[in-house]
């Protein structure tokens, strides 16, 4: 990075919607040199539907990001689909796996599809997830789809930045009311039971669904569809319930709630990780061991002009 005239060259290619600039700004962001960037391109964004896809491994997450994105272009909008891999060591790119299963999207140049794996970001993964979104927010795309593995922090990080939070699920894989126990019941607006083919899917269903009706839930409760992401099967179902989310949301005003608790949370996951660094060159300027822990770190923190 040069400096502002590079930035400024950057935000020209962005301005002239080249895909390439999209790429640069994401992997500029991710190694937390963002900053400048979202500065200049934050009033763009605020028009993308962004929707959180998240489930254990292999229930069929990236068919049905796939299936989601041939359904979203067949109504015209452009998509943007962000795949986080927490685990990944690799960034640029789809991994492997979303590469087979999106092929078929990747000369279509409404369609961008990208894989994260941060480390180095100032908010950490979640932080670079949503620098990400909203770069392509700001890019242009309509739908924004985030995809996340996993029934840890990350994707309940990852649904705060989603307007609509999809959890999915597969039938006989014995994890599945486990992963509802683990905090994923409230961060789901449609539960998704994939592999609808599979013979226990009506009892997974029949589970969710009485899980669903003794949970004490606000104004919106979580809508349950079931879906082959192969085929293509209930796709259009599922589509319909986030379109109701996005009714509920904007009627009810609580997509501005969501809006405000999303920025507090990047300020606040921004904010926390510069602190961070900054303590970190502090005691690798002060290296003595002197007194007691809390001593040295009120030492710490008086270095860097912050009184207790
Ligand atoms: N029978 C059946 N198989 C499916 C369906 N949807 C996906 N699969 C298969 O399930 C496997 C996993 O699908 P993926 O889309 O890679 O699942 P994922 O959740 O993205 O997996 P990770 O990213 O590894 O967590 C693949 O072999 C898919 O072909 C379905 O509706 N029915
Ligand atoms: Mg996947």
């Amino acid at each position: 990075m040069k400096g502002q005239a590079t930035i400024d060259a950057l935000l020209r290619d962005f301005d002239a919607s080249k895909p390439r600039a999209l790429a640069r700004a994401i992997s500029l962001s991710e190694s937390g040199l963002g900053a400048p960037l979202i500065s200049a391109l934050y009033a763009r964004a605020g028009r993308a539907t962004t929707i959180g896809l998240t489930g254990p491994p292999g229930v069929g997450k990236s068919t049905l990001s796939a299936a989601l994105v041939r359904k979203a272009r067949t109504l015209g909008k452009k998509v943007g689909v962000i795949s986080v891999d927490p685990s990944s060591p690799f960034t640029h790119g789809a991994l492997l796996g979303d590469r087979i299963r999106l092929t078929e999207h990747f000369t279509d140049a409404d369609v961008f599809i990208r894989s994260m794996a941060s480390r180095g970001h100032l908010g950490g993964l979640a932080g670079a997830t949503a620098d990400a979104a909203l770069l392509m927010d700001a890019f242009g795309f309509d739908v924004v789809l985030i995809e996340t593995v996993g029934a840890g922090q990350s994707e309940v990080e990852i649904a705060e930045l989603a307007q609509t939070t999809i959890v999915a699920l597969q039938p006989g894989s014995g994890d599945s009311v486990q992963v509802l126990k683990a905090g994923i019941m409230e961060i789901a607006d449609v539960f998704v039971v994939n592999k609808s083919d599979h013979p226990m899917a009506n009892q997974l269903r029949r589970e969710i669904r009485s899980m669903i009706e003794i949970a004490a839930y606000g104004a919106w409760v979580p809508e349950l569809v079931a879906t082959q992401a192969l085929t293509g099967d209930g796709i259009d179902e599922l589509w319909a319930a986030i379109e109701r989310h996005a009714v509920y949301l904007n009627e009810s005003g609580e997509i501005e709630r969501r809006r405000r608790e999303a920025f507090a949370h990047q300020v606040r996951h921004i904010a926390a990780g510069r602190i961070g660094d900054l303590v970190e060159r502090a005691l690798d300027a002060d290296a003595s061991i002197d007194g007691d822990p809390y001593a040295a770190a009120a030492r710490v923190l008086r270095s860097l002009g912050i009184r207790e």
